[in-house]
């Protein structure tokens, strides 16, 4: 089926706004409801109800599509060839300690190939968008990855799933091979931000293991829609639900991909 891009884009931004308010309700507010999904991964009332007015708000345009979402699964459609992959709130924990520096992030799926996706930031209302063939945009304004030509150069973010004690053990020894060659280092607790970060150019490349598809597929589109590039640790094609991701400019890539450690 022909999709209008334009209708795309409306309803990720409507979509964003609507369950913004949700969030923002919320935010800061001493009574959030919180329960623990499992050991250090926190859901709170806000992350529920953000993904259900998000969901509606596209049911609306496109009422056959297909969800796959952070807290209410998967839903899988036969009559449709779209989906929509759901974070209402990408950096939970920054959320819950009323730090902020949180997004919802969405993703659009044709056929199983990313071909849009927004990031929205409800603290400084920025709408990050990209859609395949036509770029990355900030508010509106193309946005391109940054030109820094070296490590020494660069300012790196990575990040930690802390359930994971393997997972941080190897990406300990990431940060300690390529710390002390780079200009700065972030650890923000959004990916979903991070990426769009090295979208526009304030990150110049980002390293994560084990993140899950409604984390990086938004973002993934913005970078390469940027002409940036995003890939494994070891220079495999990007995939959706590979174990780790590597997203920077182009000339700092090799640079950086040849100080990570697979988790094997
Ligand atoms: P979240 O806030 O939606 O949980 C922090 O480095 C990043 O890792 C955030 O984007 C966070 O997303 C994500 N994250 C935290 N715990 C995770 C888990 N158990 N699995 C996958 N991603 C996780
Ligand atoms: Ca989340």
């Amino acid at each position: 089926m022909k999709y209008n891009y334009e209708q795309i884009v409306s309803v990720l931004k409507s979509a964003s706004l609507l369950g913004s308010e949700v969030i923002m309700n919320t935010f800061l507010k001493t009574d959030i409801n919180i329960s623990l999904k499992s050991e250090n991964n926190y859901v709170t009332d806000a992350d529920i109800n953000t993904e259900r007015v998000i969901i509606e708000r596209i049911k609306k345009d496109f009422p056959n599509s297909g969800f796959i979402c952070e807290e209410s699964g998967n839903q899988t459609s036969s009559d449709s060839d779209m989906s929509w992959i759901i974070d209402p709130i990408d950096g939970t924990n920054n959320f819950i300690s009323g730090y902020p520096h949180f997004c919802i992030s969405i993703g659009v799926l044709i056929n199983d190939k990313l071909v849009s996706g927004s990031i929205f930031n409800p603290i400084s209302n920025e709408f990050f968008h990209a859609v395949k063939g036509k770029g990355s945009f900030l508010n509106g304004k193309k946005i391109k990855v940054s030109s820094t030509k070296s490590l020494s150069d660069s300012i790196l973010g990575t990040g930690f799933i802390m359930s994971d004690r393997n997972s941080i053990d190897i990406n300990l020894k990431n940060l300690n091979k390529l710390i002390k060659g780079i200009r700065s280092f972030r650890r923000s607790g959004s990916a979903a931000l991070d990426l769009a970060y090295v979208a526009c150019g304030r990150l110049d490349g980002f390293w994560h293991l084990d993140l899950k598809p409604w984390d990086i597929a938004a973002g993934a589109i913005l970078v390469q829609e940027a002409d940036g590039i995003v890939t494994g640790f070891r220079n495999e094609d990007f995939n959706l639900y590979s174990k780790d991701l590597l997203a920077s400019n182009i000339n700092i890539h090799k640079e950086i991909m040849d100080g990570l450690f697979k988790n094997e």
